[in-house]
């Protein structure tokens, strides 16, 4: 018996290190609500990421802003509190002012993959938040303006608009006062009157019943809606080999399933229209001048944040 056991443990020691390192299990936390259309596409990902990672990798899904609110996900997976997270830039602006550029990019992940654009990310991620910018989960998706009283022309004045840093700087262009609240805080801002409108992609808004409280969507849509996995760069560094692999793997294939989005949008608009939201539309010089103004805005702000990156993440996200 005895011999047996040195004999295990002698094997054991002549592995090598990396062989050896045992599975670890990463903690990921979804900066938006558990009930939404992100949270219910990443939850098969992680049943396959888990059936295949078993010896390597495990992702343990804490839950949503009630585990950690929107805002503070970024700061925790920056600290380490957790070492992944589900979340878009506009919710960890506090980390870094690029983490909002996500929104302007015009050309998909893989694009950006062989573009440089990720690699670009990835650095200023690692310097700037200490994070990984492992895989865009939500491509290819508009954001839009919905409201509760209908507008004729870009005008918001004497409208209050729900925003995050997405929205900020467009929709005060068009003179809106601004409420900044996360996703969580939508409902009872519409129902209380708080609010007479509010930003978000072109899907979801079902979700967490705001279609109740919707009459009018604005069309066109502007920008690209980005959610993404980020994660702890110090628990990244942790990992061996085998397993950074098996990570950078499965964050292609959720990206593979990017296809998702514009079938759902699709979908999505026609399910509006049958709940009764009605479409906005301005005559064509306005549309026109209504996302033009929207990349404006944006690369001005972003420009004017991050003198470093931002001309640098304009090219390398811009069509
Ligand atoms: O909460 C938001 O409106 C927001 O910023 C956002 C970003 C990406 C996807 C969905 C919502």
């Amino acid at each position: 018996m005895k011999a047996r056991i040195w004999l295990a443990a002698a094997a054991v020691a002549a592995i090598p290190g990396a062989a050896l390192a045992q599975e670890v299990t990463l903690k990921l936390v979804s900066a938006f609500p558990e009930t939404a259309t992100y949270v219910k596409h990443m939850t098969p990902w992680i049943q396959k990421f888990n059936a295949g990672g078993k010896g390597i990798a495990q992702i343990n899904f804490i839950g949503g802003p009630k585990a950690i609110p929107t805002f503070e996900v970024g700061t925790s997976v920056k600290n380490g509190v957790v070492e992944m997270a589900m979340n878009t830039g506009a919710f960890y602006t506090n980390l870094m002012p690029e983490a909002d550029f996500l929104k302007l990019s015009q050309v998909t992940i893989a694009e950006q993959r062989k573009n440089g654009a990720f690699d670009y990310i990835n650095k200023v991620w690692n310097q700037k938040a200490n994070l990984v910018y492992l895989a865009r989960m939500v491509d290819e998706t508009p954001f839009h303006l919905y409201l509760t009283r209908k507008i004729d022309k870009p005008d918001l004045n004497g409208l209050k608009i729900r925003i995050t840093p997405v929205y900020r700087e467009f929709f005060q262009s068009m003179g809106a006062t601004l409420i900044q609240t996360p996703p969580g805080e939508v409902y009872t801002a519409l129902e209380r009157g708080v609010v007479d409108g509010y930003g978000w992609p072109i899907h979801g808004i079902f979700d967490l019943n705001w279609h109740e409280k919707t009459k009018f969507r604005v069309d066109p849509g502007f920008y690209n809606a980005e959610v993404s996995i980020i994660m702890n760069l110090d628990a990244w560094k942790k990992l061996s080999a085998k397993q950074r692999d098996y990570l950078q793997k499965q964050a292609l294939a959720l990206e593979a399933m990017n296809s998702y989005w514009p079938k759902l949008n699709a979908e999505e608009t026609k399910r509006q229209a049958q709940s009764g939201i009605q479409t906005v539309r301005f005559d064509a010089a306005s549309s026109k001048s209504y996302v033009d103004k929207a990349y404006e805005v944006g690369w001005a702000t972003a420009i004017k944040q991050s003198p470093e990156h931002g001309p640098q993440m304009k090219k390398l996200l811009s069509k």
